[in-house]
């Protein structure tokens, strides 16, 4: 079954508290990132872990090795259970997360390709599918790839064989979940659920939409 990936992208403890609670039931895993952090601090990363779903950092990180590792040792000392890195930095970079990442016992998944109209500008014409190549060199343990252009992402995973596709875009971006059923590990959903009057309701439809890995 493909996993549910909620977004946990408001920005006071109050609704992501609430908005996680009415969600838990209905999903796999929680990713938060800077809207939440920055308005909350690192201490939510703890309170979030109490839902017992696996907490994923999504600080998109793009630095050298070395401050790769330390914004990764960070990560998983404050709980987390994976994280996200950009993959462009280049496949040292890209290590340094999935070194801290695996030595804690957690995943890094690297973006490849982003979901928004303006991700089709640098990522495409190649660099998407070495970024995915960086994936297998490097042992990290997936991709994030675009909901919003799912002939992309399966081009992409051609290149990544079983090693996981997340998929950012559905919903409020306007990506069809029947169009990358099947296609994609897991989907990753913010504002049709956390901006949803009933967010409870909204995470269990998004549940019940999930295609199946074939
Ligand atoms: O559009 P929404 O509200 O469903 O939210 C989508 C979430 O996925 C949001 O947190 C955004 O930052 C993130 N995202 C994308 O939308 N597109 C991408 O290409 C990549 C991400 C992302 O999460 O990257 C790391 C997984």
């Amino acid at each position: 079954m493909t996993d549910l990936i909620l977004a946990l992208d408001p920005t006071t403890r109050t609704d992501a508290m609430r908005i996680a609670s009415a969600a838990a039931p209905h999903i796999d895993a929680i990713k938060i990132g800077y809207p939440l952090i920055l308005a909350e601090g690192l201490g939510i990363a703890k309170e979030l872990k109490a839902f017992g779903l696996p907490l994923i950092a999504d600080f998109k990180v793009a630095d050298i090795p070395n401050t790769n590792q330390l914004i990764a040792q960070q990560v998983f000392e404050a709980g987390f259970s994976g994280i996200i890195c950009h993959g462009f930095p280049g496949s040292d970079s890209v290590k340094a997360c999935v070194n801290v990442a695996h030595d804690n016992g957690g995943e890094c998944y690297v973006v490849a390709e982003m979901s928004h109209p303006g991700g089709a500008e640098f990522f495409q014409s190649g660099t998407a599918e070495r970024i995915a190549r960086v994936v297998i060199e490097t042992g990290a343990d997936g991709i994030i790839a675009p909901a919003t252009r799912p002939e992309r992402t399966r081009i992409l995973r051609e290149i990544i064989g079983t090693r996981k596709i997340l998929s950012p875009g559905v919903g409020a971006q306007g990506g069809d979940p029947d169009a990358i059923a099947g296609l994609v590990d897991g989907i990753i959903v913010g504002r049709a659920i956390y901006e949803s009057n009933d967010p409870g309701a909204a995470a269990a439809r998004y549940a019940s939409l999930r295609g199946k890995r074939t």
